[in-house]
This record gives C-alpha cells, structure tokens and sequence, in this order.
C-alpha cells in the first residue's frame, strides 16, 4: 500500500523528528532524493537545526524548517516517528494533509497514518528507506548511499548495539559499493571534535555519580557549561553513552538543560536522555515520562528540578 500510495504522490512533504539524528536525516534524504527522481516535488522538512556533523551530507541544504502553505501537499511522509507529535509544532497541521504515510522502526509507533511501514526488528528507519527505494525501482546513486549508510551506521551506533542485524551490515556493504567512502563517513561522525566539547565531555563526566548498586550512572549537562565552553548543541550528541562503558552499569542517563523556551519565564526544563545495556527497557521508563525511543535508547523532557530528577531517577535502580 505503501508503493502504490507514493506512486501515486504528486507533492510529497517529508517530515522527521525534532533534534534529528543521523538515522532521520539519512531517512529523509535518501527518500526525498528517490523521490525526486521519479518526478515528484519533494520537500524536506525538520522543525531543529542540523547538527553540524551531518552537513557533509550531499543534499543536506534541502532540509528546511520553513515547509510553505500545507495545502500545497498530497501526501506527508514522516520518517523516523514513533508518534506525529515527535515532528514538533507542525504535527497537527500535517495530520490535515490528505494522505499520511508512516516509516518507523520504533516498538512504541502508535501506528498513526494512513499507510504504516513500521518494522521494530529494523536497525533503522535507513534500513526501511532502502527496501522501498529497492522496490520502487530506483536506482541508488552515491548521495542517497552516502544518507543511507549514515541512517544505519549512527544508529546502530558504528555496528555496536544491539540492533545490528546482517542488513544493516549488507545494506552498508552494498552502499559503499556505490561510493560511500566509509572512512570519510566514520571521520566526518566521529573522528573529529572540537576542543570546546572535550572541554565540555570533561565539565559532564566530572559530574557522574553512580548507584548505590552500581548499575546505574548519572551525569548532567547545563546551560552555563556550554556558555563556559563555547559549545553548542551540537557537540552534546553522544556524550551519553560514555557514561555506558562503565564497568557494571547498565543504564546512562544524561540529564540535559535546556534553553529557556520564548515566553517560558524563568523555569528550566530538562531534556533526560537514557541508554541501556540490554536488560532494561529505558523506552518504558521514558514512556511513563512522557517520552519514547527504543528499549536501548530513550528520552523524555520534564519540567521539575535537577534535584528531583536525579532522585527519581536514582530511585529506577532499585528495579534492576
Ligand atoms: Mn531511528
């Protein structure tokens, strides 16, 4: 239903998640490319700024946060959504466009939308785009394999978690096949930091406490840190998981400041970013918060104060 539906498709919006990761922007390249070669008017649409990693990625420019008048579109594909909401602000307005396809690997999707490819033993939303690009006929040029392999190779977190399946290994294979230069990739990701985010990955390992019984690791993040350090957003990606490699841990949580929102007044919130080693589920911890993400890798915001997070979130390790 799928095919048919995008075959059909005159004026496509793609959509993905606010604080896109590499697997969404991937996603919505490789799709919007493919898309536009069979014809079709594509636009490419994500509410947050790209984080500088990934604007190596050919094509990167195309991702707008201004979509033009919604009337304009058929058919809104969203990528990489556990639910609409996650497209931010424009969510509802999207909803309004006459035909809704949803293309996720999330065990949470809600299964919003007309037309649902949803696939939990996916490593990625890429992984997805690849199948119905293979089924649609189109030809895989180096850009869409340059944004395939980033969407697979990030979050399968470079083949280390659990997700890794032998697709994401053949599907990477085949990419690099068609001139993705996989050390240009991993160097571009990965290899490359700025002095201001080791400073800050200093500032934010300093402040690591870990549980009474050893399974669980907190670090927090503020908004004088990145001032102090001269960072930005950016450079918090990842910052997580270093937290993980701690002998015994089995869940990192990073608890995040965030900017003040316009007309918010003085409340900070907090952006609580939770990874697991495998027995823990931290997509259900962050689903009774509010939030979502996979067993591994999960996240919600909330209002109270850093004190009070850090206590609930201490209080979790007892249950493993
Ligand atoms: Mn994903």
């Amino acid at each position: 239903m799928i095919l048919k539906s995008l075959k059909e498709s005159r004026r496509l919006l793609l959509v993905t998640h606010v604080r896109p990761d590499g697997d969404a922007i991937g996603s919505i390249l490789a799709l919007g490319r493919g898309l536009s070669l069979m014809g079709k008017t594509v636009r490419l649409y994500n509410e947050s700024p790209i984080p500088a990693i990934f604007r190596f990625l050919p094509g990167i420019e195309q991702i707008v946060s201004d979509p033009g008048p919604l009337s304009d579109y058929d058919t809104a594909v969203a990528l990489d959504c556990s639910d609409l909401s996650r497209v931010g602000g424009l969510a509802d307005a999207v909803s309004r466009i006459p035909t809704l396809i949803n293309i996720d690997h999330h065990l949470t999707n809600t299964g919003f939308g007309a037309h649902q490819m949803i696939d939990p033993a996916a490593s990625s939303t890429g992984e997805l785009v690849y199948q119905i690009l293979m089924d649609l006929g189109i030809a895989i040029d180096s850009a869409m394999a340059y944004a395939i392999y980033t969407a697979i190779f990030t979050d399968t977190g470079s083949f280390l978690f659990q997700n890794t399946n032998p697709k994401a290994f053949y599907i990477c294979g085949r990419m690099v096949e068609l001139g993705v230069n996989s050390y240009t990739v991993a160097q571009k990701l990965f290899a490359t930091y700025s002095l201001g985010r080791l400073k800050l990955l200093n500032m934010v390992l300093d402040t690591i406490q870990i549980s009474r019984n050893g399974k669980l690791s907190v670090m927090y993040l503020t908004q004088e840190m990145l001032r102090e350090t001269e960072t930005s957003v950016d450079d918090i990606n990842g910052l997580v998981n270093y937290a993980k490699h701690i002998e015994d841990v089995q869940v990192a949580v990073l608890i995040q400041e965030s900017q003040r929102l316009p007309g918010g007044g003085d409340r900070s919130h907090y952006h609580v970013s939770l990874r697991s080693n495998g027995p823990v589920d931290v997509a259900a911890i962050a689903e009774s918060y509010g939030g979502g993400g996979h067993s591994g890798a999960a996240a919600y915001t909330t209002y109270t104060s850093l004190a009070e997070i850090k206590k609930n979130v201490f209080r979790l390790s007892d249950i493993f």
